[in-house]
């Protein structure tokens, strides 16, 4: 196959006159004379057809990608030593909701944003037409809502698996809440961390803890409307040291069977131990119908909420592309979230960093030939095999990518535009005497 080369923009389309090669991947609404221009170049020679055909995965891959915000990306948060304050951090919610346009904005992939109740609706459901005003002005709506179940003093021993009956009642009235707060804003997810467990052996039961969350989660879930799911968060480690009530995903599926079709298992990448096959669990959770969605960040030691790709690009790729394999309405069925607050980093440039960075990583999976890899793996032609699936994480999809966001009219380079826009600049000046006043330290 060879591309022949095409002067006019009407060959192209015409296969007649094409010799032979490959290159009709496309409808015409599909591709704008700007992406023809540039592809021109990378076709001339033989593999002639491939650029094209890769483009289109690419695209489409794209078209479909979305990748929520935490409204706590935003906002000064620190390590448990301390926090180092930034000056255009945001204060409050219409901040929060202002960054997340804007991020929004110059990468066109994230219109939700992730609200927790106590920090965005300290009022409850009485918060919830101001949430609706925020969401008309800034463009953005919000996303899963995720129920504050580990600050509160009530909470020391536990909430939803405290041995106070009290206690998980309290625990259980936040729940219903939040699950009211999603059904009124129209959002799809409510998403539980379970911060329960405990520090020293003995000195809790896990069994009737297990008993207790039963209890308590399939109120919850018996409260969920018909369009709401409930999404169960593992975690095995902090802020408890011995045992964490959920610690992975057997206790969150077992859980979340337990409770009803509309609870999936998420999984947040930082909340594994070393060495954990992340990608394995993905296919299990994908084969079970039980993934509801991802909570995204990188680490190194621990759940370090570093942006996403920093440390493992590759690990992000193999999930990906457990997620690009899936049949369509599996698809259909996976948020994904981000969950990283920035301690040293610009807030805004990391999440944009973080949204531009998973938009190349699904990219890449998308570039995958799923057919023929299948068939090398039935072979067992593993060199060939791995040569093909590790090929498409090596290919630079940042040419392809920024011509999709040229055609959708979104900035090329997102970092740069905002850079250029000022809006970190007027923010900073708009909001640093309030994050002045800022604690910075727990003493
Ligand atoms: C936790 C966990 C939760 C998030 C909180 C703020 O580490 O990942 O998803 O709600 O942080
Ligand atoms: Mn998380
Ligand atoms: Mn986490």
């Amino acid at each position: 196959m060879y591309w022949v080369g095409c002067e006019r923009e009407e060959n192209l389309f015409d296969k007649s006159r094409l010799d032979g090669a490959v290159c009709l991947c496309f409808n015409r609404e599909y591709i704008s004379k700007y992406e023809l221009q540039s592809w021109r170049g990378a076709m001339t020679v033989n593999g002639a057809g491939a650029a094209e055909r890769d483009a289109e995965k690419v695209w489409r891959a794209l078209d479909g990608f979305r990748i929520e915000v935490p409204s706590w990306g935003f906002a000064n948060t620190g390590t448990r030593f301390g926090k180092f304050v930034q000056g255009g951090a945001a204060t409050t919610i219409e901040e929060k909701f202002s960054d997340a346009g804007q991020v929004n904005a110059l990468t066109g992939a994230s219109p939700t944003v992730a609200l927790h109740v106590l920090w965005d609706l300290p009022g409850g459901v009485k918060d919830v037409a101001t949430i609706q005003g925020l969401e008309k002005k800034y463009g953005v709506r919000s996303g899963s809502i995720n129920p504050n179940l580990f600050q509160d003093q009530e909470y020391k021993y536990g909430s939803i698996a405290n041995p106070s009956a009290e206690v998980r009642g309290l625990a259980l009235a936040h729940l219903l809440d939040s699950v009211e707060i999603g059904r009124a804003l129209g959002s799809k997810d409510v998403s539980l961390w379970i911060a329960d467990g405990s520090n020293y052996p003995g000195t809790q039961s896990v069994r009737r803890r297990i008993e207790w969350m039963v209890e308590v989660l399939g109120a919850t879930h018996a409260a969920l409307g018909p369009d709401q799911r409930m999404l169960v968060e593992y975690k095995p480690f902090e802020p408890a040291f011995y045992h964490t009530d959920i610690a992975d995903w057997g206790m969150a599926l077992e859980l979340a069977r337990r409770c009803g079709p509309k609870a999936k298992v998420l999984v947040d990448t930082g909340h594994h131990y070393q060495g954990t096959n992340i990608e394995q669990v993905v296919a299990w959770l994908l084969h079970l119908g039980a993934l509801g969605g991802f909570h995204f960040n990188d680490r190194k030691y621990a759940d370090d909420d570093l942006t996403l790709g920093s440390i493992d690009p590759y690990q992000v790729f193999r999930i990906f592309h457990e997620i690009v394999s899936a049949r369509e309405d599996e698809r259909a069925e996976v948020a994904f979230m981000i969950d990283q607050s920035h301690n040293l980093k610009g807030k805004m440039e990391a999440m944009v960093q973080t949204v531009v960075t998973a938009q190349e990583l699904y990219a890449k999976a998308a570039l995958i030939d799923q057919v023929r890899l299948a068939e090398l793996q039935d072979a067992c032609r593993l060199v060939e095999a791995e040569e093909l699936f590790r090929g498409a994480f090596w290919q630079d999809v940042r040419p392809i990518v920024r011509e999709w966001r040229a055609a959708r009219g979104l900035p090329v380079d997102p970092l740069k535009a905002l850079a250029e826009s000022g809006y970190v600049a007027k923010v900073t000046e708009e909001r640093s005497s309030r994050n002045a006043r800022s604690v910075s330290s727990y003493a």
